[in-house]
């Protein structure tokens, strides 16, 4: 008997620490995966409507508390038959621990909008779980009645002190993940009841050229989910709108403070704007396009009256990133907005919810600050941001570039008509031309889709006659003044990599 209780305290206390792990690391590294509220979410997708109200009757607003309630005693019991199992018939614990995890999993990716990253702490917790109960296990095997422990085993209060440890260390864990991820999940919540308000001023129609349906060519409009994401926080702010306020500081005549309600009430206006970071390597992929709702910033930098000699605008984020802009650019009349919608949707999170820059023709970080909460307007002599206090420069215009998509880098095609396909991008100029090059021959130029606007990128094909054999193709643009994209390779430090994307292609 005595033996049956320990063993089950050694299984729940092995599923306590797993799912403590989990909600760490779905706190820090992977947003949505926290194994019990997926498995919450899952078993509210799977219930009767009956049983639904029913919960909600009993309970009122408490219904989610009773939920992770019922799923917490699910999980003691749960680990608690593990443990036993463990005890009487290794490795059956374990297995009934990987079945949980495999719930986990399941409802994980199962989640609207999930990857496969969020099932990362679900896995985590089997694991840890079952390798601590296996740990336990033999530990609890090894116990002896005696105060005074013979070779080869151990005190049963050393026993007792480790399960209580282990027990402890995932209470603790649980506690700060949620400490932790509060923020996040507030501001999630208040996400997905905002509704964006109309567009004052909406976005031409696509071109109905814009796009060629060249399979495995870059989408001309890149979807939220496979948006290319750069930022320093190892945790998403989670910023409440209802809290949010934009301040312009500095050099202006008058201090302007802003919350979202009067940006919201505001008339908005929908652009497209191809955003590339500098870090994008010659044929990288940290470059997307979207469609953004947004405000002018100029027109708030206009109530605020930057003052003479003021040259830079340094945009601040909640998590105290900083970003330097030229105030010129920011004034121009280009479509510089602090945006709030992003493909007809908020901002993701892990875009800048509730609020970011989008300024075209500048990389994103001297430009595109996400969670913005304040725009100093200040000077270049002055002030300098988090990348140029790290070696970058300070000023970060896009450079004209072009990538090739198809072929895949490295794959087979067949002989005869290959269609080789990309996009090149020079934002705020535009695209002119685009030319590709076979085998160190003669420059051919490529067929253009229609420019959404200068702004963004374009795509590029050419009808290719190949050969049998190895060879390389090489791609370089030309922007609307004639200027042709730089030979030379130069790295992504300090303003961006030069260079022309080259693939090689096996034809057979
Ligand atoms: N707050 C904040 N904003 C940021 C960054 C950051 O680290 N923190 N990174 C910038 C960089 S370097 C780029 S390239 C773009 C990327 O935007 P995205 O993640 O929406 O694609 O965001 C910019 N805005
Ligand atoms: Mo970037």
């Amino acid at each position: 008997m005595r033996s049956f209780w320990s063993a089950a305290a050694a299984g729940a206390a092995s599923v306590v620490a797993g799912v403590g792990a989990a909600e760490l690391v779905s706190a820090f590294v992977v947003q949505n995966g926290s194994p019990v509220l997926v498995v919450g979410s899952l078993v509210i997708d799977l219930s009767p409507g009956w049983l639904k109200e029913s919960v909600i009757g009993l309970f009122g607003t408490g219904d989610k508390s009773f939920l992770v309630s019922c799923l917490a005693v699910v999980l003691l019991v749960g680990g608690g038959l593990a443990g036993w199992l463990e005890l009487r018939r290794p490795p059956w614990g374990r297995v009934l621990i990987a079945i949980g995890g495999a719930v986990g999993v399941l409802a994980a990716v199962t989640r609207s909008g999930a990857g496969v990253m969020d099932a990362i702490p679900s896995v985590l917790a089997a694991l840890a779980a079952a390798l601590l109960l296996g740990w336990l296990t033999s530990l609890l095997r090894g116990t002896r009645p005696t105060r005074v422990a013979p070779i080869g085993s151990v005190s049963r209060r050393r026993f007792v002190a480790t399960t209580t440890g282990v027990a402890a260390s995932g209470i603790i864990a649980t506690v700060l993940g949620e400490l932790a991820s509060a923020g996040y999940r507030a501001a999630s919540a208040a996400r997905a009841v905002f509704r964006l308000p109309r567009p004052a001023k909406k976005a031409p129609a696509l071109p109905a050229g814009a796009s060629f349906d060249t399979p495995g060519l870059s989408p001309v409009v890149t979807p939220n989910a496979g948006f290319y994401r750069i930022d320093t926080a190892l945790q998403v702010p989670g910023i409440d709108p209802q809290a949010w306020r934009l301040r312009i500081t500095g050099k202006v005549e008058r201090e302007v403070e802003l919350t979202f309600a009067e940006l919201l009430a505001l008339p908005l206006e929908e652009s497209y704007t191809t955003l590339t970071c500098v870090s994008n390597v010659v044929g990288g992929d940290l470059i997307g396009n979207a469609l953004w709702l947004g405000y002018p910033i100029r027109h708030l930098l206009a109530r605020a009256r930057p003052v003479a000699g003021a040259d830079m605008v340094l945009s601040k984020s909640q998590d105290g990133w900083t970003a330097g802009t030229p105030l010129e650019a920011l004034t121009d009349g280009r479509n510089a907005i602090l945006a709030v919608g992003m493909n007809g949707e908020p901002l993701p999170l892990e875009h800048g919810y509730p609020v970011r820059m989008v300024v075209p023709g500048l990389y994103g970080y001297v430009s595109a600050t996400k969670w913005v909460v304040e725009l100093e307007v200040t000077r270049f002599a002055d002030a300098t941001a988090y990348w140029t206090d790290r070696g970058w420069s300070a000023r970060g215009p896009v450079k004209l570039s072009s990538r090739i998509d198809v072929p895949a880098r490295g794959t087979q095609v067949h002989a005869g008509a290959v269609t080789v396909a990309g996009v090149a991008w020079s934002q705020h100029v535009g695209i002119g031309a685009v030319h590709v090059q076979i085998d160190g021959g003669d420059w051919l130029q490529a067929e253009l889709a229609d420019a959404i606007s200068p702004d963004t990128w374009r795509q590029w094909r050419y009808s290719w006659q190949a050969d049998p054999g190895q060879h390389t193709i090489r791609v370089r643009a030309t922007d609307a003044t004639g200027k042709q994209q730089i030979v030379a390779e130069s790295d992504v430090i300090p303003d961006g990599a030069t260079g022309l994307h080259t693939i090689q292609v096996q034809v057979v």
